[in-house]
């Protein structure tokens, strides 16, 4: 017989990181796992790695967001619990910005995405060129939101403004997944 009556098992959790090279999914990452900024080169392939707290086992992958990579993302999608997706807040050319929109359309429309909540992290939010969320909103045609989960026709969509450079941004980031995995239980 166990001797461990309220022993519970870990909640398993996998999530995907996508975005555009450069917007800082790999600074989020670390910061996450080490708690700290490291000195990152852009990521040819993936980092994985696995992330626990509380009663939460979080694996994150994050793809490498070079041009000739972003085909490889549909290959990451399968079996994944929520998407984050991460956009440089500081970018304002007009090329760049059109690719991430186009990038997040197309994984909207993923058979293997559907009913998948998707995390948008307007990153590099601590620099002062950073666009305002009014900027951002009218660029993207996003509602900035922490409190409440925006029903779109497919996805859950939750945006958030983050920095790779500032823990409470990823508590942030992690009350979210929380959250959303009491809202899938009880559903
Ligand atoms: N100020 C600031 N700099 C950041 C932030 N996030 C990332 N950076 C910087 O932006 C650069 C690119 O960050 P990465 O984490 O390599 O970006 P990535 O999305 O992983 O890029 P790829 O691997 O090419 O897809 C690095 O010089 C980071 O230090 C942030 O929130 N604030
Ligand atoms: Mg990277």
């Amino acid at each position: 017989m166990s001797l461990c009556i309220k022993c519970k098992k870990d909640t398993e959790v996998r999530a995907v990181m996508l975005g555009l090279d450069g917007s800082g999914k790999t600074s989020l990452l670390y910061q996450w796992k080490l708690n700290e900024l490291i000195d990152i080169i852009p990521t040819i392939g993936f980092n994985v790695e696995t992330i626990k707290r509380k009663k939460q086992s979080l694996t994150l992958w994050d793809i490498g967001g070079q041009e000739k990579i972003r085909p490889l993302w549909k290959h990451y999608l399968h079996n994944t619990f929520v998407l984050f997706y991460v956009i440089d807040s500081t970018e304002r050319d007009f090329q760049r910005v059109y690719q991430t929109k186009m990038e997040l359309i197309k994984l909207m429309s993923n058979e293997d995405l559907t009913n998948v909540p998707f995390i948008i992290l307007f990153n590099k939010s601590d620099l002062p060129n950073a666009f305002t969320d009014e900027e951002l909103e009218d660029e993207y045609n996003l509602n900035i939101g922490e409190t409440e989960l925006n029903v779109n026709s497919i996805h859950k969509i939750n945006v958030i403004r983050t920095s790779a450079n500032t823990p409470q941004d990823i508590t942030k980031i992690q009350d979210w997944i929380e959250l959303i995995t009491q809202k899938k239980k009880k559903n």
